[in-house]
């Protein structure tokens, strides 16, 4: 769960989150520095939310980063990406581990398959969003219509096998679909709801991001690819 400056939020997203999910699991909340105030909120209250904690990432600032480090702590099979500012629906964490656990590599809480919806947000991002996940399943067919939100559960052999190479915003989501589908992995998705902040400022850098989410777009087509292939195409080092 990446999180800057949440501590308004936090709170009642970690409440949210353990009433919904009832699997073992651990929570890890992921900051960019030791002195963000959510931490503060975490911290004061030993006990209440058990099996959270908070990971200050010194690998580099930003939403990639964070949930970079986050995969990278998190031991457990099953991967689930969900932010700390409650837009996404924690009821739906246990059905995409599911689908993980039932054999997908990629699976993706959709705004914009039927029965899913968006509410609240910067306009110029959701319609951008819309444009392209579904544009996306339509020419590429990763098996989902949002690519790019990232609330997702991933399996960790997927993560293991061709790794994060994002370095910036929240492109993961689009990365490991567009990996998993040059993979021909399976991608599953459930119809979701989506909600804007109630408090606070977006962290979204429409434009500064583009180009990233743009790679990953480009990535998901093409022939199929071993994960050596992927690795040797996409890595920072190749
Ligand atoms: N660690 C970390 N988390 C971030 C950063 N920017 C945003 N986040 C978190 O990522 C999640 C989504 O960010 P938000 O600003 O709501 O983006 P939006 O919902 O796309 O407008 C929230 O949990 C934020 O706290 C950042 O620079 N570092
Ligand atoms: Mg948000």
């Amino acid at each position: 769960m990446p999180a800057r400056n949440e501590a308004a939020l936090i709170g009642a997203v970690l409440d949210r989150l353990l009433a919904e999910v009832s699997s073992p699991c651990e929570v890890l909340v992921v900051v960019d520095r030791p002195d963000d105030a959510t931490v503060g909120v975490v911290e004061r209250q030993p006990g209440r939310w058990p099996g959270v904690s908070c990971l200050v990432n010194g690998r580099g600032t930003g939403p990639a980063q964070a949930i970079r480090a986050g995969v990278a702590a998190a031991r457990a099979p099953v991967l689930v990406v969900t932010m700390a500012d409650g837009s996404d629906d924690a009821g739906q964490i246990e059905a995409l581990a599911g689908l993980v656990e039932g054999g997908a590599a990629v699976a993706a809480a959709s705004r914009y398959t039927a029965g899913g919806r968006q509410l609240g947000g910067q306009w110029p991002k959701c319609l951008l969003s819309r444009l392209a996940g579904r544009s996306l399943q339509l020419l590429a067919r990763p098996g989902t219509c949002d690519a790019t939100n990232s609330f997702k559960a991933y399996s960790a052999a997927l993560v293991d096998s061709v790794g994060i190479d994002s370095r910036h915003g929240f492109e993961v989501g689009i990365e490991l679909t567009a990996k998993a589908r040059r993979l021909r992995l399976p991608v599953a998705e459930l119809p979701t709801t989506w909600r804007g902040r109630p408090a606070g400022r977006s962290g979204f850098r429409l434009v500064r991001w583009l180009p990233h989410y743009l790679r990953w777009y480009a990535f998901c087509f093409g022939p199929p690819l071993t994960a050596q292939q992927v690795r040797a195409k996409t890595s920072r080092a190749a």
